[in-house]
């Protein structure tokens, strides 16, 4: 039981997780096992999967939108990467303003390509002017790519972690695992709650997503880590208020 369990609205995204591109997976099976354990009166679940094909991106988009019109903070669950370029494009134009974006990744995602992927979308998305606060990148960045952290800009904030942020000897089911270097940090459990938590620090959450798990990529597929990153976001603290959600703009004139 979470007590802001009520603000979310919940998409279940099976759309590529990075791996095996055609088919059928089990990705959703292993995501509502982690709700059944984690969150057991969660909201129904919107479903996206891997055969709407070249809607999906689009479902999820208008989805977030929607959500967010209706008052409640869209939290996508399942999907790869690219996903969060879509999910953060329905809030943005719901709450009409940029939120930052804070994307706890090993990896850039800043890759330049013409097209919205995994490996590029938070380059697309600087180059729309948000402010994209990546977090645990054990890569190499691009030439021209700052790795310095921006200046907060805005006080919306969206949170996107990408699982494979973790250590991998803390969850290993993951499509592209990057070791901790000699340099660290040891991106463990408590190391993601503090960036949670000072991500969120004074600011609101316009949405979350969970991103680039992989279960059926080791061993143990990790559904205990998962669901610690989920109960993780579920326990951020909602601002005094208790209103998250930014009520469109609405007109006066008659
Ligand atoms: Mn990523």
């Amino acid at each position: 039981m979470h007590e802001s369990g009520d603000r979310w609205a919940v998409i279940l995204c099976d759309v590529d997780a990075g791996s095996t591109k055609g088919g059928p997976s089990n990705v959703r099976d292993h995501w509502l096992s982690v709700l059944a354990a984690q969150w057991p009166d969660h909201p129904p679940p919107l479903f996206i999967d891997r055969r709407h094909g070249q809607i999906a991106a689009r479902l999820v988009e208008s989805y977030c939108f929607a959500a967010v019109t209706a008052g409640l903070t869209p939290l996508v669950l399942g999907g790869d990467h690219a996903t969060t370029y879509f999910a953060y494009s329905g809030v943005r134009q719901a709450v009409k303003a940029t939120p930052d974006l804070v994307h706890l990744d090993a990896h850039h995602d800043a890759w330049p390509a013409e097209n919205i992927t995994n490996y590029s979308f938070t380059r697309h998305l600087r180059r729309q002017g948000v402010v994209v606060d990546s977090r645990g990148v054990r890569e190499e960045w691009p030439a021209g790519v700052s790795s310095r952290r921006p200046e907060r800009e805005s006080d919306l904030v969206y949170l996107s972690i990408d699982v494979d942020v973790l250590d991998p000897q803390v969850l290993s089911a993951v499509s592209f695992p990057v070791p901790i270097g000699a340099r660290g940090p040891s991106t463990n459990m408590e190391w993601l709650d503090s960036q949670l938590n000072d991500a969120v620090a004074g600011r609101r959450v316009v949405a979350a997503d969970i991103v680039e798990w992989v279960p059926m990529a080791a061993p143990d597929p990790g559904a205990d880590v998962v669901g610690g990153v989920l109960s993780s976001v579920l326990r951020l603290p909602v601002p005094d208020g208790g209103d998250v959600t930014i009520q469109p703009g609405r007109s006066h004139a008659h």
